[in-house]
């Protein structure tokens, strides 16, 4: 190890530290959290799906053991969060997905309680990761609240600008548009791995 990484150790206030992965539903949340976890812990966290509010519950796995080259040994909790929506309307699950009134409704309420497990879980943690969708126009309330409330509580955020690999991603106007918000825009690909080392090497940068 060499000095500088000795240095970054001692002189990190913690190396217990509580990552949230937070942002819009379908960003890709679980995926880049399966993806940590499995290059971190060998683990995945969650359910991925392209219906929408997939997680609906908290999910955390602990002891991500992070070396991030020049910042020392980190220990990760990975927590992945409910997508959040400004609104959830039950007849989308019914009219794309298929599913029945009674799944759809059951579906809606979970999301909807999901939305605020998401919001609450912001107290808990140290640095964050906002997950936003290259491939959608990123000007959103939901965007703007989650960086806003972070902000406020003076909570380091990581952009990744996901689905790189998408032929109508646009990770160019996410940075342009967050970039004097927050410590850093990554554009990555969850689902191929695209960009990972960037992002491990700045979350240890950051704490
Ligand atoms: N092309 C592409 N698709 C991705 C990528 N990351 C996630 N997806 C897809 O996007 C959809 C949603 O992924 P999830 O990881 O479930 O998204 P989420 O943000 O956790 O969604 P909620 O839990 O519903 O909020 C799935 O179909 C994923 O396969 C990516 O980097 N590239
Ligand atoms: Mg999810």
């Amino acid at each position: 190890m060499n000095l500088l990484a000795l240095k970054s150790i001692f002189q990190r206030k913690k190396s217990h530290i509580v990552l949230g992965i937070v942002g819009e539903i379908n960003a890709g949340k679980t995926t880049l959290a399966n993806r940590m976890g499995m290059d971190l812990a060998n683990q995945t966290i969650g359910n991925v799906s392209e219906v929408p509010h997939e997680t609906r519950e908290i999910a955390k796995l602990e002891n991500c053991i992070l070396d991030a080259n020049g910042h020392g040994r980190l220990n990760l909790t990975i927590v992945d969060t409910p997508g959040i929506a400004n609104a959830v309307d039950y007849r989308v699950f019914m009219e794309r997905y298929g599913m029945t009134k009674a799944e759809s409704i059951q579906r809606a309420k979970e999301a909807t309680m999901g939305v605020i497990k998401a919001i609450e879980a912001l107290e808990m943690i140290d640095v964050a990761i906002v997950v936003v969708d290259s491939a959608r126009p990123p000007f959103n309330q939901v965007n703007w609240m989650v960086i806003g409330s972070l902000r406020s509580k003076n909570i380091p955020i990581i952009v990744c600008a996901n689905k790189v690999d998408l032929p109508d991603a646009d990770p160019q106007l996410v940075l342009d548009t967050f970039r004097d918000q927050v410590a850093a825009v990554i554009p990555i690909s969850a689902l191929y791995g695209d960009n990972m080392d960037q992002l491990y090497n700045l979350i240890g940068s950051l704490v």
